[in-house]
């Protein structure tokens, strides 16, 4: 039987610290979703079909194709552990940057584990990346800074354009 993930995030945008968590996630299971989720903690900039297009679009960069085995979409149907049910994902990959992720993340893990029985994988960040979140590069664009260094050509160009 083929194990199969959910990478999900607000991907608002996807940035170079999300690549290597999916990438790497991708070497472990057989099938990957990235899940595009919105999160009400949080006040989106970009919507959601575009975050589903940049999150294509850079994984065409990295890796020359979207892989056969990647599904990339959305989910506003309600709890993640659902669409984890629907496609007979047993795990939950998260990217763990510091002790506040490890805060935030915790009870999400356990409370998904208790609802569903699928469990959260961490994996620590590269540490080229490590300091990235999507928010730095939303501030950084915003006040006219250069963000390629943590995002694919695709995100700088449409932030470039986004925010003309
Ligand atoms: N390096 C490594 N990992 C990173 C980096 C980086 N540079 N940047 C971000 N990450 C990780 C984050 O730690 C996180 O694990 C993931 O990538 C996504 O990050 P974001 O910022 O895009 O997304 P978030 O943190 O806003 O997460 C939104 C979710 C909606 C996915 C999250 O809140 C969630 O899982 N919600 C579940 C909703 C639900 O069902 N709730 C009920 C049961 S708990």
């Amino acid at each position: 039987m083929s194990s199969v993930a959910v990478v999900p995030g607000s991907f608002d945008p996807i940035t170079l610290g999300h690549l290597d968590v999916i990438e790497r996630a991708a070497r472990v299971f057989d099938e990957i979703h990235v899940v595009v989720v919105h999160n009400p903690d949080k006040h989106a900039l970009i919507p959601i079909a575009h975050r589903i297009e940049l999150i294509e679009k850079s994984l065409v960069e990295r890796l020359g194709a979207i892989p056969s085995n990647f599904v990339i979409t959305s989910w506003s149907m309600g709890l993640l552990v659902d669409y984890c049910t629907d496609v007979g994902a047993t795990a939950i990959v998260k990217g763990i940057r510091s002790q506040i992720d490890v805060a935030y993340e915790t009870p999400m893990a356990i409370v998904n584990r208790n609802l569903a029985g699928v469990e959260t994988i961490f994996l620590l960040p590269d540490p080229a990346h490590a300091h990235v979140s999507s928010s730095l590069v939303r501030q950084v664009s915003t006040l006219g800074g250069d963000v390629t260094p943590y995002v694919s050509t695709a995100v700088a160009e449409f932030l470039k354009h986004a925010l003309d």
